[in-house]
């Protein structure tokens, strides 16, 4: 089965239940789980900051960094189609309380002047703007990069007006390998970043939400709260070093394969997609009018063994390190 619905979908590779078969392993609640502090340990030493966080999920990343700077009643500034806002099924609302103030982007990138405007003045009648946040790669927007000066000058804009400043890095390798700016760099303008090892990276669960030590401690007891205490977690800590350590780099064959297939898919009749949209390893692409047949063609394309998404009137393709070119020629092959 050639499966294109996204890049989380990937098996462990062999050397990830090698390393999950021989991981050291403690209870993470007690603070003794070896395997787990040195994941955090050698993210947050990647990524440049003082202290790191194991999590189950990407969402579980965002949302404690989220209550971490914004308050009940407090405001949160992202971009339009964030996935913090969009696709966590409320959880803002629910765990932070925070509201959100959304911010039109182009391809993902909000800009600097229109989030400024966003930020409330001291009234007693505003709620009081407490975060940004960014998304990069950005998901709904195609996987597409944001530009470092465009997080310079939002970072400004947070610094200036005494607001926090989150990264959802879910595929910040993918702008990493894309781009080849050092991670440091990427995250340097940033309080904290979250950042997946189960998308693009192979590992089967886990994010690390790295930032200041206070931060992450205090991220630790908020991860308790929200159930998140793993106990033996090194036995999916060893998954993420293997991905920290050996799944970066080859992120750039994912994108080589997304954009041969892009292009294809672009010159099939009735397909309408940007192709300056697709930056990395993600293709949105609608075929307008023909929206009501999405579940029908689903079907067929199973049949052919391909698995993709529809996301309302787009289709979704992503690429990953279990689809290979052979895998693209079939689902184009399918989508003739
Ligand atoms: N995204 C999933 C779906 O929810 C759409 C996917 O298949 O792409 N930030 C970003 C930018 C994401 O794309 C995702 C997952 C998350 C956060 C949440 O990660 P998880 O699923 O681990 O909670």
């Amino acid at each position: 089965i050639s499966d294109f619905r996204s890049d989380t979908v990937t098996l462990p590779t062999p050397a990830m239940r090698e390393a999950m078969a021989r991981a050291e392993l403690g209870d993470d609640v007690l603070g003794t789980e070896p395997t787990a502090i040195k994941l955090e340990a050698m993210t947050a030493e990647l990524l440049g900051k003082e202290a790191g966080l194991f999590v189950p999920s990407g969402t579980m990343g965002n949302q404690i960094a989220i209550a971490l700077h914004a308050q009940r009643g407090q405001e949160v500034i992202c971009e339009f189609g964030a996935h913090t806002y969009n696709n966590e099924s409320g959880a803002l609302a629910l765990i932070a309380g925070a509201q959100v103030r959304p911010v039109n982007g182009k391809a993902g990138v909000m800009d600097p002047a229109q989030v400024e405007a966003m930020v409330r003045p001291a009234n007693i009648h505003n709620p009081r703007t407490a975060l940004i946040t960014v998304e990069n790669t950005h998901n709904a927007a195609g996987g597409t990069i944001v530009p470092m000066d465009n997080i310079r000058a939002l970072a400004e804009i947070a610094r200036k007006h005494g607001l926090k400043y989150h990264l959802d890095g879910a595929r910040l390798w993918n702008a990493h390998v894309a781009t080849g700016t050092p991670l440091r760099e990427m995250c340097a303008p940033f309080d904290t970043v979250n950042v997946c090892l189960s998308k693009g990276l192979c590992s089967p669960v886990g994010s690390v939400l790295v930032g200041s030590r206070e931060e992450i401690e205090r991220g630790r007891y908020l991860r308790k709260q929200l159930g998140g205490g793993m106990r033996q977690s090194g036995i999916l800590a060893a998954c993420g070093i293997v991905s920290i350590t050996q799944m970066i780099a080859r992120l750039k064959d994912d994108h080589t394969n997304a954009r041969k297939l892009a292009e294809g898919l672009a010159r099939l009749p009735g397909v309408q997609l940007d192709l300056a949209s697709v930056q990395t390893n993600i293709i949105y692409f609608s075929v307008p009018g023909r929206e009501a047949q999405y579940p029908q063609w689903l079907e067929r394309l199973k049949q052919q063994k391909v698995l993709a998404m529809t996301l309302g009137n787009r289709w979704r393709l992503v690429t990953h390190h279990d689809v290979d070119t052979q895998d693209c020629d079939r689902a184009l092959a399918a989508f003739k």
